[in-house]
Order: C-alpha cells, then sequence, then structure tokens
C-alpha cells in the first residue's frame, strides 16, 4: 500500500491530494492512510502536509527502495521480485538462501549497507551505507556448471555498457571480475553457484559498485586503489537511475546469449578488455607467472603466453597488470 501512496503523489506531481481522496481510492481509513504517511515519512520520504488540502510529495530518500526501483524498472523478469534491506551480513549470502527457498529466477537482493560484504576467496568487501549499489541477482539458466564463468563476464559487461551512459566515465574490464577507471577499482563482481554434474540450479551474480563514496571514506588499505563512480563525473550520481538502467543491460544482454551464445557477448568484452595485449602476472591458484594476455577463449578462460612461447589458459585467479612504466605490476 506504500509504495501505492508513493505513486499516486508522485503522479500528483505537487498537487495536494487530501487524506479522504487517498483513503477513498485505497478502501481504507483516513487513520489508516495518516498512519502510511508516517511511516513513509520516517523511511526518509519528504512528504508535506497542505493545511484543508492534502499531501505533497517533496523529496525521495537517497536509498534503494524497492518502490523508487520499481517505479524506473523497464524490465520484463529481472528485479521483479526485490529483497531489500538496510543491513546486511552480504546479499550474496541472502540470495542464496533465498534462492534454496526457491525464489524466482531473476530475484534480485539490495542492502544499503553489508557488514561483512565478500570478495573471492574469503576477501572482504568495503560497504558503507547508501553510497554504493550492493546487489545479488538470483539466476537460473538452463546450462552446464561450466558456463558459469561467462555470467561475470556478462555482468561486467552489463555496466560496462551502462557506465557508457555517464560522461567522464572511462571504464575498462580487468579479467576475470574487475571494472576499473583509470587503473582504480570500481566494481568487483562475486559469481557463486549452485549446482550439480550436468546442471546449474542457481547463479548468485553478486555485484558491488562504488558509487558515491567519498575518496577518504575509503580504508587505509585500499584508498589508493578504490574508486567510485561520482569522482570521475564529479557529482552524487542517483543510484536508483543507475540500478534500473543496469539491470535493463544485464536482463537484454542474458536474453540474447541465453537465445544466440555467448560469442558476440564475449566480443564485446574483449572490446572492453584492460587486459589483452597487456604484460600481465597471474596468480594461479597452483602457480604464479608472468607473461602476455593474449585472448579469452570460449569459456570465458584468460590465453596468457608466456616468454617462452608456452600458451597457459587460466580459468581462475587474479591478474595483475604490468605499468606503463615497466616497473610494476598494478
Ligand atoms: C571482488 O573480489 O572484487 C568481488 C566483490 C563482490 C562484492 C559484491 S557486493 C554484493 C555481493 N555481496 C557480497 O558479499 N559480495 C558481492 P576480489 O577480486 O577478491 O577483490 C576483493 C579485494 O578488493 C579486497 O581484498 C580489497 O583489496 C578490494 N576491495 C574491497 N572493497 C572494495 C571496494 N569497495 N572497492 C574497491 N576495492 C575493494
Amino acid at each position: 500500500m506504500r509504495d501505492e501512496i508513493i505513486d499516486l503523489l508522485r503522479a500528483s506531481q505537487g498537487e495536494p491530494i487530501s487524506g479522504e481522496d487517498i483513503s477513498q481510492r485505497f478502501s481504507v481509513s483516513r487513520t489508516a492512510i495518516w498512519k502510511h504517511i508516517q511511516a513513509l515519512r520516517q523511511d526518509g520520504y519528504d512528504i508535506e502536509s497542505v493545511y484543508k488540502k492534502g499531501y505533497i510529495l517533496r523529496g525521495a530518500p537517497d536509498l534503494l527502495l524497492p518502490g523508487e526501483i520499481s517505479a524506473r524498472l523497464e524490465t520484463k523478469w529481472l528485479g521483479r521480485h526485490i529483497i531489500y534491506e538496510k543491513s546486511l551480513s552480504s546479499t550474496n549470502d541472502l540470495a542464496k538462501r533465498a534462492a534454496l527457498d526457491g525464489c524466482p529466477h531473476g530475484t534480485v537482493v539490495l542492502s544499503e549497507e553489508q557488514v561483512t560484504g565478500r570478495g573471492r576467496i574469503a576477501r572482504g568487501w568495503f560497504s558503507p551505507f547508501a553510497a554504493g549499489i550492493w546487489c545479488s541477482m538470483v539466476l537460473r539458466p538452463p546450462l552446464m556448471p561450466h558456463e558459469a564463468p561467462k555470467f561475470t563476464l556478462l555482468m561486467a559487461v552489463a555496466l560496462t555498457e551502462t557506465f557508457l551512459k555517464y560522461p567522464g566515465i572511462k571504464v575498462a574490464i580487468k579479467w576475470p571480475n574487475d571494472i576499473l577507471c583509470q587503473g582504480k577499482k570500481l566494481v568487483g563482481i562475486l559469481t557463486e553457484m549452485n549446482a550439480e554434474m550436468q546442471a546449474i540450479n542457481y547463479l548468485v551474480v553478486g555485484t558491488g559498485i562504488n558509487v558515491n563514496i567519498k575518496k577518504d571514506c575509503f580504508p587505509e588499505d585500499i584508498k589508493d586503489k578504490a574508486a567510485s563512480l561520482a569522482d570521475f563525473t564529479g557529482k552524487k550520481i542517483d543510484r536508483v537511475v543507475l540500478l534500473a538502467t543496469m539491470l535493463k543491460k544485464v536482463e537484454e544482454l542474458y536474453d540474447d546469449a541465453l537465445k544466440n551464445g555467448f560469442a558476440g557477448l564475449l566480443d564485446k568484452w574483449r572490446g572492453f578488455s584492460a587486459t589483452l595485449g597487456k604484460e600481465v602476472r597471474v596468480i594461479a591458484p597452483d602457480e604464479t607467472f608472468t607473461g602476455r594476455a593474449l585472448d579469452i577463449d570460449a569459456s570465458g578462460a584468460l590465453v596468457v603466453e608466456r616468454a617462452n612461447g608456452a600458451r597457459e589458459t587460466v580459468l581462475a585467479g587474479d591478474v595483475s597488470i604490468r605499468a606503463a612504466n615497466g616497473d610494476s605490476y598494478v
């Protein structure tokens, strides 16, 4: 009901609507409407009461409230079911529980902050309140488990295409799961899977986007290598609009990949890559070596040529790229 009240106030575009009109519209008492208005104010909506005229919506809170997102969402299935919390341990953890409980394909889990946000291999992810998009999507593609890594690439391409709409942001994708702007990490992606030998049960694709985190708010250990989108646009970014745009893009790429295959997506990824053609240091689970990143193969694995000409196919690991002055890997 609260989302509907907000929709109604928004549609009236600054003209007051009386409590009486709203109560008739929803067939509830005026007291019930008053209580809903109070709760909406608690959520941060700026709702003015004009004596003897009614309520006017003056502003929405800077939060990823499901009603705000739905009002802007143009997707068919992605984000049509949203689980929203103000604070969580990790959106990926809640998404996995929701997936096990049978939540629909395309469910999106959002939290304004994560207390123990996760990177890969038990690393942390800094996720301060209302300053980023900490989001996990539950996807149930009818595919084999070895296809799962491609969804990390899909997410990276979707975000890169979304960011192109923001002037000043020129991003590149670092294999396998980072998006960088001027060498600083803006986005990290964590894809987790529940599968049987022959089929994916579900994927949880977790995405952390630094949107409006102030430079001096990053913790000491990452402040030199992390950045926010707002650092490059020079002004605060509307997270609701960004999220709705990104979900539309992810849905488009997902539907296309499932219908036509991943080749087109991999080509787009190659075009956005910060890694290909560069001297890289690969820290794979079993060894560390250097070489030149040549390509990604059809499975999304990185192909690296060592100095002796031997080619390695890297399925998982960290990659650092040799700095332009050749001194170090960053
Ligand atoms: C990642 O891991 O980059 C995957 C991050 C995924 C985060 C999302 S948020 C929503 C969902 N719920 C979760 O709990 N996780 C996902 P990795 O490549 O392992 O990088 C982790 C490293 O990035 C850390 O060890 C830090 O050095 C650095 N880091 C941590 N927080 C950061 C931030 N906000 N911005 C940039 N770098 C960060």
